[in-house]
């Protein structure tokens, strides 16, 4: 049966995001959520197997009957699962169509791949982690740490206090499930490796810097991306190294929140804190995003069951509207859920600003699957607010219409602002991701996507970002750092990563490991590493470490491969 993909996060996922290398992690990303009736139709149950066929490849994964799902749609978890059958195209804006591809679903008695297997498939090839890992260094005794912030989500909570015993955190108080995997996880790494044929070689520091410099000096198209999961201050390092070489310089954001800065430099970003949300906002609008699954701490810390200087009661004082292709998780939670079609949300937000334009006449019966009377009451309660806060989320920028939708959002708060108080905030993912921006327009000029090859800075999303570079063939040695390319990135991408100089820098295994020539690990920012990182509404929040190791910091291997460039670039001079 033909159907369309849309793929996105889930709490069981995000709990499982620092145990990639477990069975666990597999599984949660091989499900395919159905509609009962598709499932019927197809011709299978919960549990059963279907093969998801597209124009990229095709895997197996187990069915789960979702009445949420609308018919005709196949919902997967973000993962290498959902990637494996994904094309490389982002139609001219750096991010990939992860909502919204044609696929075939068929039953299937073929069992279900790991994670390994795929990146095995892919030319990759397996690490296991020897158990029992002790960090080198770490402080020994028991303390709490206080107000420590958490190096997840754009969220970046600071009211996070970690339980530590000889270099371990044993308990994380006030973080979600997604904090407390990060924290707990048993997935560092401490000696670099290097993949020599079908073995993994455990090498030095010193020797695997040495080569990793020459490497990306000898590179004809270097490109290093990532950096949402790093410290501002190791960025800056990077951008150095990335200016000497003339390499190019792109972050998550462009597979993400790219099609929202792109609508930001069209139409200008109407911005507040989150504070001012949680002090006043009494309409809140989710659009295209999934907070509960997302951001867990989001509603309650800063949005709708907080209380503020104007909003005493909380949830009492606030008005909830969900918009989403399916009754998410945060739908659930809402006063109103609308569900649009899927691509639908450019038509639904313009309907909306003639709406309040007081063009109302213009509307049709159904605007993308949702009724006429329904805009109207939308539009009403929109207008009654006064303080109305939008949260928009990848539901828009990685489904038809990328940035366009997001403009289309933006202007209609614009029309919003003409009546009441109207923002929009982008729910930005990882929790340094706005950093990027802040950090790459700091140096470079631009947010994301900087290509140093000419000499001077050249910008263009959709031909400098990393999808577009890898799918293009065009990068022959790859940094992948605070960013997890074998898990998150489209089929024919990570293949190209396997057949290139790729060098992972990650204090954890990952599913990159498995497709690079080395891996070196570092220390956790946030665990074992400090520095600055930027929450999603654009704060700067000094992130601590919990405990001291050895291990070296992204900044201090990010130095020495500067020093190594910078020498071997006077060497040939
Ligand atoms: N659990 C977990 N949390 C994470 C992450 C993770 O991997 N796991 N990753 C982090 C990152 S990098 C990011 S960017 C954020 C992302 O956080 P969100 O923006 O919440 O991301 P998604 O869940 O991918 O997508 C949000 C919603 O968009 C809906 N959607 C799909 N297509 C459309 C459409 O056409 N229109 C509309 N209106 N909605 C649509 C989906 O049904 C989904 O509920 O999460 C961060 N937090
Ligand atoms: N199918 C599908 N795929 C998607 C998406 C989707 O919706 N569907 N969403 C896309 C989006 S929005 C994004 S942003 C990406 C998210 O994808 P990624 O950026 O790949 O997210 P993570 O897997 O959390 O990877 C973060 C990495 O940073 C590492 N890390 C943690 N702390 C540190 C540190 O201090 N230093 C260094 N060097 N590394 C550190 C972690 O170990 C981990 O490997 O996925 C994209 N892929
Ligand atoms: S909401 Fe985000 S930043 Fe806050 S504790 Fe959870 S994962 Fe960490
Ligand atoms: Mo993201």
């Amino acid at each position: 049966m033909k159907m369309m993909m849309s793929s996105g996060r889930t709490p069981e996922q995000g709990a499982q995001l620092y145990y990639k290398d477990t069975p666990e992690y597999s599984r949660e990303t091989s499900y395919c959520f159905l509609h009962p009736m598709d499932c019927m139709e197809i011709g299978v149950e919960e549990a059963d197997h279907v093969l998801i066929t597209s124009t990229a490849g095709a895997t197996v994964f187990s069915v789960r009957e979702s009445p949420e799902t609308p018919e005709g749609v196949v919902f997967i978890p973000c993962g290498p699962h959902a990637n494996f059958i994904l094309h490389e195209k982002t139609h001219a804006t750096g991010a990939p169509d992860f909502k919204g591809m044609e696929v075939e679903v068929e039953p299937t008695d073929r069992p279900l791949e790991s994670a390994w297997d795929l990146m095995e498939h892919l030319g990759g090839l397996r690490y296991e982690v020897p158990e029992g890992i002790v960090l080198p260094g770490a402080e020994k005794g028991e303390k709490v740490v206080q107000h420590a912030a958490c190096p997840l989500c754009g969220c970046l909570c600071d009211d996070i206090e970690l339980h530590v015993k000889d270099g371990v955190v044993t308990e994380v108080v006030n973080g979600c499930l997604l904090s407390a995997g990060k924290f707990c996880s048993k997935g560092r790494m401490i000696s670099p490796i290097e993949r020599q044929g079908d073995k993994w070689v455990e090498t030095d520091f010193d020797d695997a810097v040495k080569k990793v410099a020459e490497m990306f000096v000898n590179a004809k198209r270097p490109l290093f991306y990532g950096w949402s999961g790093t410290s501002t201050e190791a960025m800056h390092i990077g951008l150095e190294i990335a200016e000497e070489i003339g390499a190019v310089m792109d972050n998550c954001s462009s597979e993400c929140h790219g099609p929202t800065i792109m609508a930001v430099q069209e139409v200008g970003h109407p911005g507040c804190t989150l504070g001012q949300i949680k002090n006043r906002a009494d309409v809140i609008v989710y659009w295209g995003c999934n907070p509960i699954a997302a951001h867990p701490r989001h509603l309650s810390r800063y949005s709708t069951f907080s209380t503020g200087a104007f909003r005493e009661e909380g949830r009492g004082n606030r008005t909830v509207i969900v918009v989403d292709i399916r009754e998410s998780e945060t739908a659930k939670l809402a006063d109103i859920f609308v569900q649009v079609k899927p691509g639908g949300d450019f038509a639904l937000f313009n309907a909306l600003r003639a709406c309040v334009r007081g063009e109302r006449d213009v509307i049709p019966e159904t605007v993308a699957g949702v009724e006429r009377n329904v805009i109207f009451k939308l539009a009403d309660i929109l207008l009654s607010a006064r303080f109305g806060s939008f949260f928009t989320g990848i539901g828009l920028t990685q489904s038809r219409g990328k940035y366009k939708n997001v403009r289309a959002g933006i202007e209609l708060v614009d029309e919003l602002n003409r009546h009441t108080k109207y923002t929009l905030t982008p729910l930005r993912g990882h929790w340094n991701v706005d950093g990027t921006n802040q950090m790459f327009s700091l140096a470079a000029g631009y947010p994301y996507a900087v290509d140093y090859s000419r000499g001077i800075v050249h910008y263009n999303p959709g031909e400098t970002s990393g999808v577009d570079i890898l799918a293009q063939h065009e990068a022959d040695a790859v940094l992948i750092i605070g960013t997890d390319l074998g898990a998150h990135f489209p089929h024919a991408t990570v293949e190209h990563l396997a057949n290139i100089n790729t060098i992972v820098l990650d204090p954890f295994i990952s599913l990159s490991t498995a497709v690079a020539k080395i891996h070196i690990p570092v220390a956790s920012v946030g665990i074992d590493a400090e520095g600055t990182a930027y929450r999603l509404d654009g704060v700067p929040i000094h992130v601590k470490k919990a405990f001291n190791t050895d291990m070296p910091s992204d900044e201090v291997i990010l130095t020495k491969i500067l020093e190594e460039v910078r020498r071997l670039k006077a060497e040939r001079k």
